[in-house]
């Protein structure tokens, strides 16, 4: 018998991959957690049917929602990351000796449960001596913060579900507060190609430039996401996401990446025409 997850990217497009198995289905008080074994991209984690990472291309996400802002940052001592419970991000950051601590703020702790089970090499970092975990909602998380973080990374699962309010512009008001004077924020920021991921991409676009006085947009691609082509957004108190970057310094660090270089942050940054264009939309303030 032939085994296949699909997740609709449009009422019209789906993805499918074929699965060997299934190795963990749960239901947490807030969402269905789904783990599969499949030949072309290894473990899959899923999120109420949403590919959330495979283990074949995660690398490629969470590199770039970490290196990009680290790489800009003079000294970022002190991280709160929001939403990833998986922990990609926390063992990208762990490569990082000059961070003295990081706060994890995930609302399921069940995601943190089974990725320590089932994901090893995503969540190998979650033991680090520097995380704290909070299992709470993000958005009220910071709202109690002020002034505290060099770096916030909001690795959110799509804006609707319990992600919902980690796209509002309340939400990214407190993160500007949150974070001291020259703190950034990072943001996965959907897809830009199907029309309702770009709505998704252009309001939370919006909201980000309304509340920050340096906001950028840059893109990576990530095979198992709508269509494959996925943007993050780079926002800060101070620091421009290219003028600042120092690749000499970042270079001699030595950590090791495989999708992320300097070279291509640069680039990262150089969006196609029509991206531009409905980003560019929404830049003018009233
Ligand atoms: N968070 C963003 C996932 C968005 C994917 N959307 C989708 N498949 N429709 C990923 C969490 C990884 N730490």
């Amino acid at each position: 018998m032939e085994l296949w997850f699909s997740e609709p990217h449009t009422p019209n497009v789906r993805l499918s991959i074929r699965v060997d198995r299934q190795l963990y289905s749960g239901e947490s008080d807030l969402q269905k957690i789904d783990v599969f074994e499949s030949p072309e991209f290894g473990r899959i984690l899923v999120l109420d049917g949403y590919v959330m990472l495979t283990e074949k291309d995660e690398f490629i996400y969470h590199e770039m929602i970490v290196h990009v802002p680290m790489a800009i940052h003079p000294q970022v001592q002190k991280v709160l990351v929001i939403g990833a419970g998986d922990g990609g991000a926390i063992r990208e950051l762990a490569k990082y000796p000059e961070i003295q601590q990081i706060d994890l703020v995930e609302i399921d702790e069940e995601v943190v449960k089974v990725s320590k089970v089932y994901l090893p090499k995503v969540s190998c970092a979650l033991e680090d001596k520097r995380l704290q975990i909070y299992y709470e909602d993000g958005l009220k998380f910071v709202r109690r913060k002020e002034n505290e973080y060099d770096l916030i990374i909001v690795d959110s699962t799509d804006p609707f579900g319990p992600g919902e309010g980690l796209f509002t512009k309340e939400f990214y008001g407190n993160c500007y507060k949150a974070l001291r004077e020259d703190g950034i924020m990072v943001n996965q920021h959907e897809s830009p190609f199907y029309e309702a991921d770009a709505t998704a991409c252009m309001r939370a676009h919006k909201r980000i430039v309304e509340s920050f006085p340096v906001s950028r947009v840059y893109q990576a691609h990530i095979p198992t996401y709508p269509s494959g082509h996925w943007l993050f957004g780079f926002a800060s108190r101070k620091y421009h996401p290219v003028h600042d970057l120092d690749e000499e310094k970042w270079l001699e660090r030595g950590i090791e990446t495989r999708y992320y270089t300097p070279r291509l942050h640069v680039g990262a940054f150089c969006l196609p025409g029509y991206v531009e264009k409905l980003l560019r939309k929404v830049e003018i303030r009233e």
